[in-house]
């Protein structure tokens, strides 16, 4: 049976042009800064983002990670959505890793943050109890916001009160493009405000592995000591980073496929008995609906979507996550809404 696989835009299989390009890397040593197609990668990565250097990782956690520590000293605060990525998905790495206590400023349906919220949160200085906030992290799209865009006036607004405190802005820009390509403007014009960015290569990019960590050239140049401190530092990593190249030449414009197929996916969910969302409200690729009580266990229904050959995520509550990406055609939406339609129908408890 077909599988129609929505759990996340990180099962894209690189292309051939890919896999043709990896086949072929020129590499070197890349601890030794002497792998040309990193280097490719990273002087690319900077200048679509407007940044002054980049630092590719093995993955989005890692960057974020790697940015948390750059920025902060043990025992500092740090300011995260309460949806963030980096506060869910992260294994607890800031707090763990970099030491830092982590605190939460209320994430709207779109992923913002309040700039008010942000102010109050920052720790005044000159009182001994409190610690110093260094760093404010932001996302973008916003994952479990509805896979929501900031436009560069959100980003400014709140980078605006984080820089006249003294406290860094890092952007969490894992699916970054997919907002550039949702608002069509310039990912450069996204990211003007904040300190450092990170984004992804192995999401709706389809490369296979990889992230690029984007800032000044003093940043970027800590960020690479604490990226070999964790052991990330990879030797002809040139291989991998072929295929990044490939991705932001060629996969970036594709995105607004995902977002046609993912805005069609919930209007057709939106008809379904039992299935709450609203179709307005999912701007990229990340789609989320929450059952109703009438249709019982939410295990039970994924189990049963299993079955029939729809993958989904579960990211907790009442709600289940689904995510279109280059493998899934308008045709897969479709028989994605047939299944969970048909799902619905079966678990739907008679009226007592
Ligand atoms: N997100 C994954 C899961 O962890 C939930 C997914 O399937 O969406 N930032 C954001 C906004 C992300 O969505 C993710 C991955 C990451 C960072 C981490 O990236 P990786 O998986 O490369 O460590």
């Amino acid at each position: 049976m077909p599988v129609i696989d929505l759990r996340s835009d990180t099962v894209t299989k690189p292309t051939e042009e890919m896999r043709a390009a990896m086949a072929q890397a020129e590499v070197g040593d890349d601890v030794m800064g002497e792998d040309p197609t990193v280097n490719r990668l990273e002087q690319m990565a900077a200048e679509l983002l407007g940044k002054e250097a980049g630092l590719l990782t093995s993955s989005g956690t890692m960057s974020n990670l790697i940015a948390a520590l750059s920025h902060c000293r043990r025992g500092d605060e740090v300011i995260m959505g309460s949806e963030g990525h980096m506060f869910w998905n992260e294994v607890a790495g800031a707090a763990t890793l970099a030491a830092v206590q982590v605190r939460t400023v209320p994430n709207d349906s779109q992923g913002r943050m309040d700039p008010g919220d942000v102010e109050a949160s920052i720790r005044p200085p000159g009182n001994i109890h409190f610690p110093r906030t260094s760093l404010l992290c932001l996302e973008n799209t916003h994952n479990r916001c509805n896979g929501g865009v900031l436009t560069p006036e959100d980003t400014r607004s709140v980078s605006e009160v984080a820089h006249a405190n003294g406290v860094a802005v890092h952007l969490d820009g894992a699916r970054v493009f997919n907002a550039a390509v949702a608002l069509e403007v310039p990912a450069k014009d996204l990211v003007a405000d904040v300190d450092d960015v990170s984004f992804c290569l192995s999401k709706g990019l389809s490369a296979p592995v990889g992230s690029v960590l984007c800032g000044s050239q003093e940043f970027v140049e800590q960020a690479r000591k604490w990226r070999k401190m964790l052991g990330g530092g990879m030797r002809q990593a040139g291989v991998i980073a072929a295929a990044g190249v490939v991705a932001l030449e060629t996969m970036v414009d594709r995105l607004a496929e995902d977002h046609s197929n993912a805005s069609r996916l919930a209007s057709g969910l939106s008809q379904v008995p039992g299935i709450r969302l609203d179709p307005g409200s999912f701007q990229t690729n990340i789609v989320f609906l929450e059952l109703e009580a009438e249709l019982g266990s939410v295990h039970e229904f994924i189990s049963r979507l299993n079955q029939h050959g729809l993958k989904v995520s579960y990211p907790g509550g009442r709600r289940i996550r689904l995510v279109t990406h280059r493998h899934i055609s308008p045709g897969d939406v479709e028989q994605a809404v047939d299944i969970v339609a048909k799902v619905a129908r079966e678990q739907r408890k008679p009226a007592a």
